[in-house]
């Protein structure tokens, strides 16, 4: 660790934060994560084909946000999730698989280790895919309570209840265990509703292999790939249910976001008016779908266009639950909430969007500083285009990155250049590691290898 103060000192720091209020009087966080959902693929975001009837109620009740940014894979986005930072300068930019000895460092500091000095009780559900080993098991790291997988559902070791192992996996069975991810999630709403609570529902979809539970196949107009678009639909609809029903709705914020952007393919994933998909740096990979519902503080049926990311939900909710973000270290989040309760700002909370070496958009300009080719693994992508170095786009005209224009702006282009060359100067300087388990056994890795290429 290349910091010099340990999260113990940190968390002290944190209780004695005079701004703390009461526990009972701070709102719940819902926070639901799809895994590879594309900015078209809900009805909300333009889609005409998958129907998303609840998820765009969701939307109508709060604000979505048209430039929500991500990494372009799971890890990443999940790793900046929890430390509020860019995977970068949080240590790792892979995919982590379960034969890897690598997850989330000790010494993070994490978005429910924070929110844990608040009063609140924290949960995750779902997918974790931030370290197999049980060093980096989610209840390390700030939860209370988990339930759920390391990696992918056709990845990973088993289902677990905390630190125990309570399931094997032999096959390839999101839609088998979907429903029962959600029942724990419902169940520790309801265990749970009378005090602030955080929980992370890390749902395995729609995430490949497309396998939807049985009463929702054959239910969409978009094929296996729209059916399992309908379930995550009803899930957050059961959620938002369940909410309604133990009256506390009101007095929570629910988030649903993507980690990146979709598988593309026949019947697969749509980015919208975005170019490309997952494992690209191009809008599709790293802008998502996001809504966020308050009532009573988000108005409903708002828009945000301004730049925001999944780093920003760490500091926008310490300053909800009244704790303060770490000082002792470079957190790439700012604090949101100001957009949240529909304030004017004098400027944008982020002026720019950087993933170092690849990309920076500040404002509406996007340069490319190394080629970006495009994504996917299958082959069954089809061919498409890669762009080149130097590539410069005006997104607000041109979302969907077609026009390089940058011959007509050589001084937009040496201005980016510049920003990205002190980003990536601050970010040498000041990046953390990862955790490591020198010396640790392998884990169970049983037909492990063959399936990587899905990632
Ligand atoms: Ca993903």
């Amino acid at each position: 660790m290349n910091i010099g103060i340990s999260k113990h000192v940190i968390c002290s720091v944190v209780l004695a934060f005079p701004g703390l209020v009461e526990a009972a009087d701070k709102p719940n966080i819902v926070v639901f994560l799809t895994d590879d959902q594309g900015y078209g693929d809900l009805g909300c975001y333009g889609s005409d084909s998958l129907e998303t009837p609840n998820i765009d109620r969701l939307c109508r009740q709060g604000m979505m946000f048209t430039d929500f940014y991500v990494h372009q894979r799971c890890s990443p986005t999940r790793l900046a999730f929890m430390t509020g930072s860019h995977a970068h300068r949080a240590g790792c930019t892979k995919v982590i698989y379960n034969r890897d000895r690598i997850g989330i460092h000790s010494d993070e500091v994490t978005t429910p280790e924070l929110l844990k000095t608040a009063g609140y009780t924290t949960g995750i559900v779902g997918k974790w895919h931030l370290g197999e080993w049980d060093a980096f098991n989610p209840t390390r790291h700030g939860f209370d309570f988990f339930h759920g997988f390391m990696i992918d559902l056709d990845q990973g070791t088993g289902i677990y209840r905390n630190l125990e192992r309570i399931e094997s996996i032999k096959r390839k069975t999101d839609g088998q265990h979907s429903p029962k991810l959600l029942d724990a999630a419902v169940g520790f709403i309801k265990q749970n509703k009378e005090h602030p609570f955080f929980l992370y529902c890390a749902s395995p979809l729609p995430h490949t292999p497309w396998i939807p539970n049985e009463r929702f196949r054959g239910t969409s107009r978009r094929g296996t790939y729209g059916d399992v678009i309908r379930e995550i639909d009803w899930q957050v609809g059961e959620l938002m249910k369940v909410l309604d029903e133990q009256g506390i709705a009101e007095n929570t914020l629910f988030i649903f976001a993507s980690d990146n952007g979709p598988v593309l393919g026949i019947d697969g994933g749509d980015a919208g008016p975005l170019r490309d998909g997952k494992w690209t740096d191009f809008e599709g990979g790293i802008r998502v779908p996001c809504i966020m519902r308050w009532p009573g503080t988000i108005a409903p049926g708002s828009t945000n266009r301004q730049i925001t990311g999944i780093i920003d939900l760490l500091p926008t909710f310490c300053a909800i639950a009244g704790v303060a973000a770490p000082g002792d270290r470079v957190i790439d989040g700012r604090n949101i909430l100001p957009y949240l309760r529909g304030e004017q700002v004098e400027k944008p909370i982020h002026e720019s969007f950087i993933v170092p070496g690849s990309v920076i958009r500040h404002g509406k300009w996007k340069l490319l500083v190394r080629e970006l080719k495009p994504g996917g693994k299958s082959g069954r992508e089809g061919k498409r285009p890669s762009a080149p170095a130097g590539s410069l786009f005006n997104l607000q005209d041109d979302p969907g990155e077609t026009r390089d224009v940058s011959a007509d702006h050589p001084e937009i282009v040496a201005d980016l250049r510049r920003r990205m060359d002190a980003a990536v100067r601050e970010l040498e300087a000041n990046s953390r590691p990862i955790g490591r388990l020198p010396g640790a056994p392998v884990p169970e890795t049983k037909n492990n290898v063959k399936k990587r290429i899905k990632h």
